[in-house]
């Protein structure tokens, strides 16, 4: 028997999910080691699990609305740019029974409030992760503009990130629409590139982590894992002048043709147990509120993953931008990265 006929056989089965292969592409380090094996035992269905390091590399795979994927974990500010491009699918609710596991923080989320379209998963917010020998320790988004730190500096290889940086640095709202406003960030990443190193996401925490770099914009779910594997080493800032906040959502994407067991895959990313062992695992923030109570009180109160509600006043969510002004930054950042 060929691999095709035996897949329609078991198909045809009772236990639908049986043999049936799901696509999920995530963030990096955002599971634990053994969670697509327990799914799979449960289910009994394969998972081809892949990963990424920005929406931008997500989004240019899913476009085509024939990527393969059935389930992405896109950050707030591309939720509705995506179901906008009618990539996504709406959410069942009646097969998500676990969905009441959600922080009431992240139960209507402003980017979509009745989760029609996504689920809450991770969250956190970029600042500055940097090595204790800094002096003076940065505490403002100007210090990633310190003359004397030349070489050892990194910032996001995201665009949003970057002019939120620059934005925040001159004391503007992250989500600025104002051409003038945008302009003026982009002079001020192009007067920091001498001093930068790189642009790196995630890949930045092994070269903090080594010391070869001083000072990097950061996400807290990267800073967090860095300080732990260098708790004497390093420390993690959230900016004076306010900073970004992400959260990153499971959707499902409207090519998926597995939709139910897509469902399946998510309510049980969302069961308490679950989650907690993801974010043990993998030393990232949740929005699953059952699953943070579940976590020894070392992890819970960690201030980077779960700063105070006081603190979080200082953030603000990344809203999707109007074209015209999306426009303008996408051709304001291939200048920045091309000075
Ligand atoms: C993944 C970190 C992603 C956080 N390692 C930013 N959305």
């Amino acid at each position: 028997m060929n691999r095709r006929t035996f897949l329609m056989g078991v198909a045809a089965s009772p236990a639908c999910a049986r043999g049936a292969r799901l696509n999920v592409y995530n963030w990096s380090d955002y599971i634990a080691p053994d969670t697509v094996a327990n799914f799979e035992r449960e289910s009994g269905a394969r998972v081809r699990y892949g990963t990424y390091e920005s929406n931008q590399e997500m989004l240019a795979q899913v476009m085509s609305g024939n990527s393969g994927w059935d389930v992405v974990f896109p950050s707030e500010d591309f939720i509705g740019p995506m179901r906008e491009l009618q990539l996504l699918s709406p959410l069942r609710h009646e097969w998500l029974p676990n969905l009441d596991a959600l922080d009431p923080a992240f139960q209507k989320p402003p980017w979509d409030p009745e989760l029609r379209w996504c689920v809450p998963y991770m969250h956190g917010a970029t600042g500055i992760l940097f090595q204790k020998i800094v002096v003076p320790a940065p505490s403002a988004w100007a210090a990633l503009w310190d003359q004397k730190l030349r070489g050892r500096i990194t910032m996001l290889d995201d665009a949003t990130e970057v002019f939120g940086a620059c934005l925040k640095k001159l004391g503007r709202s992250i989500n600025s629409t104002d051409a003038e406003e945008l302009l003026e960030a982009k002079r001020q990443a192009i007067a920091q590139k001498p001093l930068l190193r790189a642009y790196l996401n995630a890949e930045v925490r092994d070269q903090v982590v080594a010391g070869d770099v001083l000072a990097a914009e950061a996400w807290a779910v990267t800073a967090g894992q860095a300080i732990a594997a260098a708790p004497d080493k390093l420390e993690f800032a959230f900016p004076e002048e306010g900073f970004a906040r992400f959260a990153d959502n499971v959707a499902i994407l409207r090519e998926s043709r597995r939709v139910e067991l897509a469902h399946k895959w998510i309510n049980h990313l969302l069961r308490p147990e679950v989650a907690a062992s993801i974010v043990s695992a993998t030393r990232t923030a949740t929005a699953n509120g059952a699953a943070q109570r579940l976590l020894p009180a070392e992890m819970r109160e960690n201030p980077v993953l779960y700063p105070s509600a006081a603190l979080l006043q200082r953030g603000e969510w990344f809203r999707a931008q109007p074209s015209a002004s999306q426009k303008l930054r996408d051709r304001l950042w291939t200048e920045i990265k091309s000075s």
